[in-house]
């Protein structure tokens, strides 16, 4: 039996699914792609994935795709960590949060990130470069264009950080009223290793204060989700963008 998973280092949506590989404590072989260096383009890539984004895992051999389908895969063939409740009602509610955390934060997190980091890939293009990068993108042409070299607008930027504070105001009620410490209650589950490297991105990008001395409950969950051993394992050095970029001073803005 044999996993290997395509991924960027930083990629949230890779670092799911090394959150899910580390429960599970899965051997798996880590094809680290570079984003800079548009590895995830290439037609050999694309014949795996043809969507142009990471992740994508081999499991001996068979491309499975969509970090969120990954995550419920890993949990379906390999059981013996469960990361999906028993109960079909509990499972519903699971798999609800996942498809918001889709809708909703995925997309939006993609604004800041974007603005602060990866637009500096894009700076030094001629506008004939960057219309030719914007199209190599499967997915992604039309975001890329309304980027553009100089950025989204405050409008765009305000509308991702409300829908952040959508995400981080319902996860600390369902906290409250389950009491937690995990989103579906005292059962770690596929919903906080969906939403984790979303919150923890916000966290590094420097907007802790959309939650933090505000809504206790999230900011005790990010605390107990970084507390967890495979949490360490997923995020190594030179996970986060802080630490990529140090001369762009981000990161916590409180330490
Ligand atoms: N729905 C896909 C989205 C994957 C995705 O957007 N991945 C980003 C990294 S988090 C990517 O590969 N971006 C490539 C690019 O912008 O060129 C999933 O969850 O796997």
């Amino acid at each position: 039996m044999t996993l290997e998973l395509y991924n960027f280092p930083a990629s949230t949506c890779s670092l799911k699914v090394r959150l899910c590989l580390a429960e599970k404590k899965l051997d798996w072989v880590d094809h680290r792609l570079s984003p800079g260096a548009t590895d995830h383009l290439t037609p050999e890539y694309l014949k795996m994935n043809p969507n142009g984004v990471v992740p994508t895992l081999l499991h001996d051999g068979d491309p499975i795709l969509d970090s969120s389908v990954i995550i419920e895969y890993l949990d379906e063939v390999f059981p013996e960590v469960k990361l999906t409740p028993i109960d079909p009602k509990e499972r519903a509610k699971m798999r609800w949060w996942l498809r918001y955390f889709e809708e909703k934060p995925t997309g939006a997190v993609r604004y800041p990130t974007f603005q602060k980091i990866l637009i500096r890939n894009f700076k030094d293009m001629s506008s004939k470069e960057f219309k030719a990068a914007a199209e190599k993108r499967p997915l992604k042409t039309d975001f890329y264009n309304r980027m553009g070299r100089d950025g989204f607008s405050k409008e765009e930027i305000q509308s991702a950080l409300d829908d952040i504070s959508q995400t981080v105001e319902r996860i600390d009620g369902a906290i409250k009223e389950n009491g937690g410490p995990w989103i579906m209650g005292d059962f770690y589950s596929l919903a906080d290793i969906c939403v984790g490297p979303l919150i923890d991105r916000m966290e590094d990008l420097g907007y802790e204060g959309l939650w933090e001395k505000k809504l206790p409950y999230i900011t005790q969950w990010l605390k107990n989700l970084k507390w967890r051993p495979a949490y360490q394992v997923a995020y190594y050095p030179g996970a986060r963008y802080s630490e990529i970029f140090p001369d762009l001073g981000l990161g916590r803005a409180v330490s």
